[in-house]
């Protein structure tokens, strides 16, 4: 770990590399301490490359221990070959294609970082994305070489009777002396390093098989820790979903004989798409009732066909270089959210992934972290799997949805696919095929990809009566954002329908500016107008209609139009926006308010009575309605403040409103409670999930009224629970707040759960997030206990991300110990894994929103960080970016 100041890697420099990789054939010898790793390459000059003179080979290799290295067979000497940090340079190589074999010791025991290859758990696995290869072995580690791979796994039969890799298995044998064993596999599929994986250990196995609909029988395995078979039934399922759904809805066919998936319990991220190998963040395999929430259920649902689906939109077309990164993962987040939606509801789908992106991507994008959808600058790559690449780049592909219609746009899909097969392709390149189909010009929309930053869309509607007609004239503003003062005007498809007094939608006519199609306006200019006639009545505009562009919308509404919206939008989405804005919008005035006690009054009467027309609407399923009882967050709502937030004020007005509101409503939440009391057996299913969730957002809402007989109910709720949906629920609610019971149900948690490694996540998390003033000092005492371990990801991640990114009120104290805490925090797992310790520091990603006390205590903070002698290249990235 280097402290000085790495240089940027830019978009401009692209080159073709000057050598191309056809076969790799690697034997890796698995040993705790000792894997011995032997790569033959085949090896010649990209005829593509420009450059003519003679080019040395430069392969990328970093903390690997060289043996020994040949060429063509003849062994290298010094000086015909130099390393040092960062790889291996051959001075003179042949003209002509060769071969290079080379023997490198890595030790998986010591690597804490989880790249390359490490132990988990007493698994070997790998992870190469993004580059995690050339810790592994001397390698062309960028996407834009393919080549096929050919592996030879050895291993000890009794730690690793299981030994995979990415393709078709070829042979397996024990060798002599019954000790160790082999396997090896081919994967006749050219591709990237970063897809490269292998995997041995002892692990259980719940197979099954999937027949493509050309007929190609694929076996289907997921290796799970041994006890744990009967919980990888729902990924299994979600596994085979997904690959009938790519099938029919973009005639995705699979195109090897078999589909692993392999969980394991330290995971820097969620999961990685290897071809033919998946390995997965065991929380996101293993589920069942007892264990897993509903969201939990939903997660592994997604993730999982994420990660199929990386198949087409990664694996077969890849990315050219690290800056397209959005090219695979925006579009495959666009699939994932689509098959989800078709499984479940799509409105409440929708709901889910545009509060996500708010919550995310929507502070990043206006914080110091801000970066294109496609960054033309980099340090470390792996700061670069953010909510923007990944969320935003999925509404981006959304937007080309909306704009081409579900028809053309599958076409433009299709023509991807035909064309780009086998290659290593650009955002360019993805576009174009859009731009074919529908003889449409993208060049305007490519600055979604090319300028960072969330358009706002000021609005304006004014209504003459006389003339039936009305005009809207959209204004829109980019912030500057570091290294770009002026931004150019983005092309937004924006969805509306005017609301009559009925609360229909009007038949109404666009007279002056352009619509895309039917209903979907193209905001082009800093200012654009239109004017719609045969508009009957005084409008109420339902503007973003299903979240149609990322950017935020203003548009003056009193509360009354908001309460008509949430009674008669055909937009389902869109009454639930209503609803959300009305209710921060409420809360956000009681901070200012002189005499804040009537007022809450009658914000919350009003505001309880249109949902609860919604609530008593018959119409309506339960999930959904459990979204319109989730109130906006302590988060949201401070979100909506972009200057001196206060977190402890927004708290305090927050739990004054939502207090209100449950008093108002309690009869109709005592109502939806019984109704939706479950004696049933477990079900995962959507309506089975909403009908919980609905529950339990009454059991919230109740609970923020904090008398006792809502604690009473909270501890009943949980002690009757017979899921962990039901059970985690309650006990994130009760060790939030002081209730009688609050001890003794935080014990028998632990209790029942402290043999689990994944249920006890959620305990540490409970406690991380409740809002009570102790909590840090429970966090710091947590930081000790027996089962939390520093080189575990997810332990990080429940206890001190949960504190740091979902406790607004306590992280943000106004002392700055959350800071500092954090700080030191980021410092240790830094020395440990860089990834995980710079994806914490995101946790001051809005530092500079907050009121100037709290600001001054957080940038102390980051600036420790910043001194500190030995940080790695990720953390100072970030402390740079935000310190900047
Ligand atoms: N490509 C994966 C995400 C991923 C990225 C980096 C990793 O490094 C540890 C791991 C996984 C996906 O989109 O799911
Ligand atoms: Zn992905």
């Amino acid at each position: 770990m280097k402290s000085e100041h790495p240089k940027p890697v830019l978009l401009a420099d692209y080159r073709a590399p000057e050598y191309l990789i056809d076969t790799v054939n690697l034997d890796i010898a698995l040993d705790p301490t000792k894997t011995r790793v032997v790569s033959k390459l085949s090896i010649r000059r990209n005829p593509q490359s420009k450059s003519t003179a003679k080019a040395p080979l430069r392969l990328d290799g970093e903390l690997l221990h060289l043996e020994s290295i040949s060429l063509n067979g003849k062994k290298l000497r010094r000086p015909a070959y130099a390393i040092d940090d960062t790889g291996l340079t051959i001075a003179s190589p042949p003209k002509e294609p060769f071969t290079l074999e080379v023997t490198t010791v890595v030790n998986p025991e010591k690597n804490t970082a989880l790249q390359g290859i490490y132990l988990s758990r007493g698994v070997y696995c790998s992870q190469c994305e993004a580059q995690g290869f050339r810790r592994i072995t001397y390698f062309l580690d960028r996407p834009d070489v393919l080549a096929r791979y050919t592996v030879r796994l050895e291993a000890d039969v009794a730690t690793a009777p299981v030994l995979l890799a990415n393709g078709n298995p070829v042979a397996r044998a024990t060798l002599p002396g019954r000790k160790r064993h082999y396997a090896v596999w081919h994967d006749p599929h050219p591709k990237p390093s970063y897809l490269f994986a292998i995997v041995g250990g002892d692990l259980a196995l719940l197979d099954s098989t999937f027949t493509t609909k050309s007929g190609r029988k694929v076996d289907l395995g997921i290796y799970v820790e041994h006890g744990k078979e009967a919980r990888a039934h729902w990924a299994m399922d979600s596994l085979k979903r997904s690959m009938r759904w790519d099938e029919t809805r973009f005639g995705r066919e699979y195109d090897l004989d078999v589909f692993n998936i392999v969980a394991v319990s330290d995971f820097n991220m969620g999961a990685m798409e290897n071809k033919g190998l998946n390995i997965f963040n065991d929380r996101l395999i293993l589920a069942s009732a007892e264990t897993a929430t509903d969201t939990t259920y939903e997660s592994i649902e997604s993730v999982v066909a994420h990660e199929y689906f990386h198949n087409w939109t990664g694996n077969r077309i890849t990315c050219r270089d690290w800056f397209q990164l959005c090219l695979k993962e925006g579009l495959t987040v666009y699939r994932d959210q689509e098959f989800s939606a078709e499984s479940r509801s799509r409105t409440v789908q929708r709901i889910t992934d545009v509060r996500q992106l708010r919550a995310l991507q929507f502070p990043e994008d206006q914080g110091p972290l801000s970066h294109p959808v496609r960054p033309d600058t980099y340090i470390e790559i792996n700061n670069f799997y953010t909510a923007t690449v990944y969320e935003k780049g999925a509404e981006v592909v959304r937007m080309i949805e909306t704009i081409l219609g579900r028809e053309k746009f599958r076409a433009g899909m299709d023509l991807y696919f035909e064309r780009h097969d086998g290659q290593a392709v650009t955002i360019e390149d993805f576009v174009a095929c859009f731009a074919d189909v529908s003889d449409l010009d993208f060049s305007q929309f490519m600055r979604w990809y090319t300028q960072s930053g969330t358009p706002e869309l000021v609005c304006d509607l004014t209504f003459d009566r006389r003339k039936k007609a009305a005009e809207l004239t959209v204004h829109q503003t980019l912030k500057p954002s570091h290294g770009k003062a002026k931004k150019q005007p983005q092309f937004v498809p924006l969805a509306i329908a005017l609301l009559g007094e009925n609360g229909n939608e009007m038949d109404f006519t666009v007279e002056e500016g352009k619509e895309i199609r039917p209903g979907v306006l193209a905001i082009t200019d800093r200012t654009t107008k239109f004017r719609f006639g045969n508009v009957t009545s005084r409008p109420v505009p339902s503007l973003l209609r299903n979240f149609s562009a990322p950017v935020n919308v203003t548009i003056a509404l009193s509360d009354d139009d908001l309460a008509f919206t949430m009674h008669h939008d055909s937009d389902l989405f869109n009454r639930w926006q209503a609803s959300n804005k009305y209710a921060a919008r409420s809360i956000l005035t009681l901070l200012d308010a002189k005499r804040p006690k009537p007022l809450v009054a009658s914000k919350a009467a009003k505001f309880a009575a249109a949902l609860e027309h919604a609530l008593r609407n018959p119409d309506l399923d339960d999930a959904y309605k459990a979204e319109l009882l989730k109130l906006p967050s302590v988060a949201d709502v401070s979100r909506e403040k972009s200057v001196r937030v206060d977190h402890a004020a927004i708290f305090e007005a927050h739990r004054a409103f939502s207090g209100a509101v449950a008093e108002k409503l309690a009869d109709t939440l005592d109502d939806v409670y019984a109704r939706t009391s479950n004696g049933r057996k477990f079900s995962p299913d959507a309506k089975s999930a909403g009908r919980r969730a609905l529950r339990n957002a009454a059991l919230s809402l109740m609970t923020m009224r904090g008398m006792d007989e809502d604690y009473t109910r909270l501890e009943t709720h949980y002690r009757k629970s017979s899921n962990m949906t039901d059970a985690a629920h309650a006990l994130v609610l009760i060790a939030g707040v002081d209730a009688p019971a609050r001890e003794s149900v935080i014990q028998h948690f632990f209790e029942r759960w402290k043999d689990d490694h994944l249920v006890i996540d959620t305990w540490f998390s409970a406690q991380a997030q409740s809002p009570r003033a102790e909590t840090l000092d429970d966090v710091k005492a947590l930081c000790t206990h027996p089962l939390f371990k520093i080189t575990t990801p997810n332990k990080v991640r429940a206890l001190i991300g949960a504190f740091a990114m979902g406790n607004p009120l306590q992280f943000n104290r106004a002392d700055g110990a959350g800071y500092d805490f954090l700080a030191e925090k980021v410092l240790a797992i830094d020395a440990l894994n860089p990834q995980v310790a710079s994806r914490m520091l995101g946790a001051f990603r809005s530092y500079r929103s907050l009121e100037p006390k709290r600001k001054n205590r957080a940038k102390a903070a980051l600036k420790r960080v910043a001194d500190a002698t030995h940080l790695s290249r990720d953390c100072r990235e970030i402390v740079s970016r935000m310190l900047e």
